[in-house]
């Protein structure tokens, strides 16, 4: 089918290739595959410079990352007004925010105003999953086929996918086998999932399981976690924004963004200059009890400058964090069991929390250590480890993602040669920038490997905005091919390697490396998976390509 379908496609184009960038025998001129943040505001710029533009989304609905994850307690963990679009005014005055971190539905309703009102949802192809995606040498465009038998062309592809939006199950046996009601909290249904009265396990403790663990403690009858490593957790700090708060946001927004430029990560809070060590013990202790009682990341983003990368500090922070824990919990075989003794704070992403460690004071709330009794198999009646058989109604699956590359794998990406992005980036994953790879023109990739981590919306302003300016460079002077020259690749993954040097973090196993001991072959950390430099120097690295006139691509 699909073979036959490209040969009558390739034979209708060859009469009909045209030598400048627009072409109107095909389909767009643009196709950006995702209608999360980044492909929303992709769709709005490409429509603003003139470009013939669509999405094609597998989902019903806008919002990514905040379509799929419906889990209960799916919110921001970081402020809900410095994470959201900065390029409208308009829209900046016209949104309220009902609390500091959002939830869910409060997210997805945001990501539907700004679809509706920018009137985005016209070029929207919504349940369309791209299953193949071939670059055409000769006709110089990109010809996709969908699940569904239909082709679409067009001259530039640009992937918003999203860094975690694959969403992984444990390799356990009897996974299928289960009789009660299972989720994936990336996966979460549209319908309710109702906990009441219900024995419950949730397999996972990284982010989005202690958002879920802490929310459903209350609803269920029985709640058992099965935890592999602990993370250390931040207090939230939630709290709502009524309107003259709201009012005093609006009024300081450009100040607010003008700080996300300059910190590090691009989040609201900046680097303490002070060293953890020329302080007194009673300041630093001090400093560390404000930030613990402030909002968000502020104890992992805003903390003094070496704690992410010097080990001595990094330990005087986590032995703090530690007796936090122990304060908080009243069983203290529980509370080291919610240790983590493998790693330091902040070296894996902190999941950010609200009553999370209270939960595990709760009667009907049990915490299995798998280090201790791993699971077996998952049985007709539920969870069964080295120690007995837990029988539940429901599994909640919080295990994870297959970040970044994951989401690039179920799509069968082809380049000039003919070559499988998947194959070549298992054994090679070199970016340009992390918009492009050599042998695969014209694509262009919003937050790729060996990306920016951070502040997420900000980075993806940048990039679509960086995107949108080469392909205007493009159409202006007719250039109807772009790829990377090999040696910008080279600069480029060295530049990355060498910013990868001393966080603590790139020495640590998490999806932030690399690591997804569920997906084979992502079991070794990959150096520069992500960027590890700070914003300001990502875009010096790219402002400079495009002021240089993108002399690192080759054009034709
Ligand atoms: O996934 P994770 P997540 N058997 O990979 C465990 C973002 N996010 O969905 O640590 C048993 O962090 C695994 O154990 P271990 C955020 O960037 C944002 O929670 O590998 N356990 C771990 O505990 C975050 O970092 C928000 O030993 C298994 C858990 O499953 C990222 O998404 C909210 C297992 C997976 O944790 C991913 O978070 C939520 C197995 N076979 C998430 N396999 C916001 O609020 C895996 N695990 C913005």
């Amino acid at each position: 089918m699909e073979k036959a379908q490209l040969r009558i496609w390739v034979s209708l184009m060859s009469t009909r290739t045209s030598e400048s960038f627009i072409d109107s025998n095909l389909d767009y001129d643009v196709v950006v595959i995702g209608a999360g943040i980044s492909g929303l505001y992709q769709l709005y710029c490409l429509r603003e410079a003139g470009f013939r533009a669509c999405i094609l989304e597998r989902g019903t609905g806008v919002g990514g990352t905040w379509y799929w994850n419906r889990y209960p307690g799916a919110r921001f963990d970081s402020e809900s007004y410095s994470y959201a679009y900065s390029f409208s005014e308009e829209l900046l005055e016209e949104w309220n925010w009902s609390e500091h971190f959002a939830s869910q539905p409060e997210i997805l309703r945001y990501l539907e105003y700004v679809a509706d009102k920018f009137n985005l949802f016209k070029d929207i192809r919504f349940s369309c999953e791209v299953t193949k995606a071939q670059y055409m040498e000769e006709e110089t465009c990109w010809q996709l086929i969908l699940a569904n038998g239909s082709t679409v062309s067009a001259r530039i592809l640009i992937t918003a996918l999203g860094i975690l939006s694959e969403p992984t199950f444990p390799n356990i046996e009897g996974i299928n086998s289960f009789s009660g009601e299972s989720f994936h909290t990336g996966l979460w249904p549209k319908t309710p999932v109702t906990f009441e009265g219900k024995n419950v396990a949730v397999i996972g403790t990284g982010a989005s399981g202690v958002q879920t663990i802490q929310e459903i403690a209350h609803e269920v009858r029985n709640l058992t976690v099965f935890q592999r490593r602990p993370n250390w957790c931040a207090p939230l700090n939630n709290s709502d924004i009524d309107v003259d708060e709201m009012n005093e946001i609006k009024a300081n927004y450009k100040d607010m963004f003008a700080i996300c430029s300059e910190s590090h990560g691009g989040f609201i809070w900046t680097v303490d200059p002070r060293g953890t060590f020329e302080v007194t013990a009673a300041e630093r202790v001090s400093f560390w009890e404000y930030l613990y009682a402030s909002r968000g990341m502020s104890i992992w983003q805003g903390n003094f400058k070496d704690v992410l990368s010097d080990p001595v500090a990094n330990k005087e922070l986590s032995d703090f964090m530690a007796n936090k824990i122990r304060q908080r919990i009243h069983d203290p075989e529980v509370a080291e069991l919610l240790i983590p003794k493998d790693h330091g704070f902040g070296t894996r992403r902190v999941p950010l929390e609200t009553k999370y460690y209270e939960t595990y004071n709760q009667p009907n709330v049990d915490l299995i250590d798998l280090n201790r009794s791993p699971i077996r198999a998952i049985s007709p009646k539920g969870v069964i480890t080295s120690e007995g058989e837990y029988k539940v109604d429901t599994i909640i699956y919080a295990t994870g993602f297959n970040a970044i590359t994951g989401s690039f794998d179920r799509i069968d990406i082809r380049g000039a040669s003919g070559q499988a992005l998947k194959e070549e980036w298992s054994s090679h994953l070199e970016t340009f920038l992390s918009v492009q790879v050599p042998d695969y023109p014209n694509l262009l990739m919003i937050n790729g490997p060996q990306g920016l981590g951070g502040n997420h919306p900000r980075n993806i302003e940048y990039s679509v905005e960086w995107v949108t300016s080469l392909l205007e460079h493009m159409k202006s002077r007719n250039l109807r091919r772009v790829e990377p020259s090999i040696s910008a690749v080279q600069t480029w993954s060295e530049h990355v390697r060498a910013k990868s040097g001393s966080a603590l973090a790139n020495k640590i196993d998490s999806w932030m490396t690399g690591i997804n001991t569920n997906v084979p072959g992502k079991d070794k950390r990959v150096v520069g998976f992500r960027y590890g430099g700070s914003v300001q120097s990502y875009r010096l690295f790219c402002d400079s390509v495009a002021k240089g006139g993108y002399k690192e691509m080759i054009f034709s």
